[in-house]
């Protein structure tokens, strides 16, 4: 086989497999960047995440339906952008008492109001200051 039919296979696979499996996890993949959301180096976070099962796919949670209006919303294409505006909305997606971005910083599921962090809300408003604000899960250029 020629290099070229090569890359146009691989062109074509791609194609194919793009919508399907790639673009949720690169979208997991920013969360867990952006948001810092590791542990020992893995991922501290599952699908749950954004989505009511664990496997990801449809229904997403509160949390990830509020991602999504960011996402899809206005001129905004970006899941980057879209993470930094619903941290910055400092909505309480779950209504746990405890806005999106305090779960962020606590360690819990801001779509899940069974999660909620460990430590005081007072405490995580402070840490989130330390850190800069919501500033701190803004993209990097
Ligand atoms: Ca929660």
């Amino acid at each position: 086989m020629k290099p070229v039919q090569v890359l146009g296979m691989l062109v074509a696979v791609g194609v194919i497999a793009a919508p399907i499996g790639s673009a949720r996890p690169a979208y997991f993949a920013q969360a867990v960047t952006q948001f810092k959301l590791t542990k020992d180096g893995k991922p501290s976070i599952t699908c749950q995440f954004c989505h009511e099962n664990a496997s990801g796919g449809k229904p997403f949670n509160v949390f990830g339906m509020s991602v999504g209006a960011n996402l899809f919303g206005a001129a905004n294409k970006n899941i980057a952008q879209a993470l930094y505006l619903t941290m910055k909305d400092r909505k309480d997606s779950d209504g746990d008492g405890y806005d999106d971005v305090l779960e962020v910083v606590g360690g819990s599921r801001p779509g899940d109001a069974k999660s909620i962090p460990r430590t005081p809300k007072d405490t995580l408003e402070a840490q989130l200051k330390i850190l800069g604000g919501v500033d701190y899960y803004k993209p990097k250029p």
